[in-house]
């Protein structure tokens, strides 16, 4: 199983020496905070937030030193914030999830690793493939539920897929499951935008049962860095979100941009895609994610003695 700390090695790398020269401080420390500045950038932070860094930085600490990584751990850590608690179950049974995204973001994937999650919970899932789009798309998705053993409602290749999203709730309903994942399509083969399919499928939930879906989670793909950004707006017009995934955090060498989907968007990441199979996923939290971002400053600056 993928963690933390290896999946954002690619990250990690463009920030490490000048983490070791900020961690040792001295005369040249005014030049390593430009440095830094710079490396944060390319990390994909949003500039604004490296701007307030660098400026809290040369205030607090600008004469580099263990203070100075310290506080630069704390800052990122607070521009993170926590989100509020998850829980699979809530009021209603099931418990509705409609998981969005465009094409090859990692949806079919992510729903996979979110229904083994929430087994573990002890929680009944059912899957619900209501991308029609791809012939392949229902397959995949009935493949992992094989292979999880938890159940799966197919539509046909082509189908309506509010019509298959209904029928996945009328199952859900039927066999007492306490949660559905809903995967859908990423590209319409309909007339219809992408857009008001979705708002299609998430209004034929809601007459099933009032208040579905629960949650709708926009899937981002990680190795887009700030681009991503762009289309969660899009998709957060279109059907307001209540989570974001991030997956392929382990191939992205721009996880700073996650920094950018909380302060821009104001939706809460929830979990975090750190490789292909089906465990590699955790919840986000904060400081791990800014621990293994950072790394250990004070490490490699012993290693490099
Ligand atoms: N390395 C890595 N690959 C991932 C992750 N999530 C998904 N993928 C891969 O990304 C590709 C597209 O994923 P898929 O779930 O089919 O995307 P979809 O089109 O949005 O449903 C597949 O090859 C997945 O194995 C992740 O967290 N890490
Ligand atoms: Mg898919």
């Amino acid at each position: 199983m993928a963690n933390w700390f290896s999946a954002l090695a690619r990250t990690r790398q463009q920030l490490t020496q000048t983490l070791t020269r900020l961690w040792r401080g001295g005369a040249a420390a005014g030049q390593t905070l430009e440095n830094l500045e710079e490396q944060l950038l390319r990390a994909d932070v949003p500039s604004r937030l490296a701007g307030e860094l660098l400026q809290q930085l040369r205030r607090t600490a600008g004469e580099g030193g263990p203070e100075a990584v310290a506080e630069l751990r704390r800052l990122l850590a607070e521009a993170l914030g926590q989100p509020a608690d998850f829980t699979w179950t809530g009021d209603r049974k099931p418990r509705t999830f409609l998981i969005v995204g465009v094409n090859g973001s990692g949806k079919t994937t992510t729903c996979a690793k979110l229904a083994r999650q929430a087994a573990q919970t002890g929680c009944r899932v059912l899957l619900g493939a209501a991308d029609t789009f791809r012939a392949a798309g229902a397959d995949q998705l009935a493949r992992w539920a094989d292979y999880l053993q938890c159940d799966v409602v197919t539509g046909a290749f082509g189908a309506d897929a509010a019509a298959v999203a209904f029928d996945a709730l009328a199952a859900a309903q039927a066999r007492g499951c306490d949660v559905l994942l809903i995967d859908t399509a990423g590209r319409m083969h309909t007339k219809t935008p992408l857009m008001r399919e979705l708002q299609k499928v998430r209004d034929v939930l809601a007459k099933r049962q009032p208040g579905a879906p629960d949650e709708v989670w926009l899937v981002l793909d990680a190795t887009l860095g700030q681009n991503a950004i762009v289309q969660a707006r899009q998709f957060h017009e279109a059907v307001p979100l209540t989570g974001v995934v991030i997956a392929k955090v382990d191939g992205s060498s721009k996880a700073g941009f996650i920094f950018a989907v909380t302060r821009e968007l104001g939706v809460p990441i929830r979990f975090i895609g750190l490789g292909e199979g089906a465990d590699d996923l955790v919840p986000f939290e904060a400081d791990p994610f800014v621990e293994a971002l950072l790394g250990k400053a004070e490490r490699s600056a012993i290693d490099a003695r």
